[in-house]
């Protein structure tokens, strides 16, 4: 997806991009609610918890980012992710006792619903009379399931959910997630399971109204989104450990591709993986190993990112350990 990862642009012109974008960027319409909720959930989980350590907070960002190419937008570009990953992720890390600030493209897969049909409303729930409606027989216990987990980590301050659509608003939003997480060091996290797009059309010189059909076909310039992995680690929360995803349909350069960011955008992980296979199997890459994660077929209802959670806990525990490792 990212055709710019073996070249290396220049600091001070990637700082000049990055300045640039969120200079232009709409500015969020929610940016204070949004504080003020960083902010009550940080504190709240900086306070030691149980064992008398604080509590360790992960981000998680999940689905995908759009590309509007109206300002007041008709038309935009989109991409694959269903949120599957992040949602599912969010429920182990919160299972391992982490918080998690759920980072999500409204619309997409949520935490503790994955095994709710697709429509839960209309397909989970029967008519009984006038005042009444119950749940059918048959998903009974996924709805109390969903529900009482879902319930659960709300009410003990373990999950903030903020939705996103646009490209604009998730960076915003995960530059300001990462300077609020910055006070807890170490024991923050992130992990960057979005598909965020690399190009788009600068707010500057977007079109204000619906592009007509009758100028023609359509020439549009889209400039790459800036590289903000890099202004992540370094400024933005250098302590936290910062865990990316590599995704390629080519699984001759997935591999490849993943070390290039390992090192490039100094992460403590990479997960790679391949469109078709990625819900089978996944390879974790480190500065001193590659691991491959399966999903575990003899338990009906896994999925791989049980195991690949419980490899990234470990794998965040010895970096509190030592985190110069
Ligand atoms: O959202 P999903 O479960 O359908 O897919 C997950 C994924 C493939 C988007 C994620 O694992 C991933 O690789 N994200 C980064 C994609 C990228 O290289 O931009």
């Amino acid at each position: 997806m990212d055709v710019t990862d073996g070249l290396e642009v220049p600091q001070e012109t990637l700082d000049a991009e990055i300045k640039s974008f969120f200079e232009s960027a709409p500015p969020l319409k929610n940016g204070d609610d949004i504080s003020e909720k960083l902010e009550e959930f940080i504190g709240r989980n900086s306070l030691p918890s149980g064992n008398g350590s604080a509590r360790r907070v992960v981000c998680v960002t999940s689905g995908g980012t759009t590309v509007p190419l109206e300002r007041r937008c008709v038309r935009y570009i989109d991409n694959f992710s269903s949120g599957h990953r992040g949602a599912a992720s969010t429920e182990y890390f919160i299972e391992a006792g982490y918080a998690v600030i759920f980072l999500y493209r409204r619309g997409t897969c949520q935490p503790h619903c994955r095994s709710l049909p697709e429509d839960p409303l209309l397909e989970c729930f029967e008519v009984t009379d006038e005042r009444n409606i119950r749940v059918r027989q048959s998903d009974s216990e996924a709805v109390k399931r969903a529900i009482t987990e879902h319930h659960a980590a709300v009410a003990e301050g373990l999950l903030l959910k903020l939705p996103f659509t646009t490209i604009f608003e998730y960076l915003q939003m995960l530059q300001m997630i990462a300077i609020s997480m910055r006070s807890l060091g170490a024991p923050a996290m992130f992990y960057l399971a979005a598909a965020v797009s690399d190009f788009y059309v600068p707010w500057t010189s977007m079109a204000e109204h619906k592009i007509q059909s009758a100028s023609g076909p359509l020439d549009m310039r889209l400039v790459q989104v800036p590289k903000m992995l890099l202004v992540l680690r370094k400024d933005w929360a250098p302590m936290a450990f910062c865990i990316s995803f590599k995704l390629e349909t080519d699984t001759k350069i997935l591999l490849e591709k993943a070390d290039m960011a390992l090192k490039k955008y100094k992460m403590h992980m990479v997960v790679a993986n391949e469109l078709l296979s990625r819900k089978e199997e996944v390879v974790v890459v480190t500065t001193n190993d590659k691991v491959s994660v399966h999903r575990d077929k003899t338990q009906v209802g896994n999925d791989v990112e049980n195991s690949l959670i419980r490899l990234i806990v470990e794998r965040h525990s010895a970096y509190l350990e030592n985190p110069n490792l």
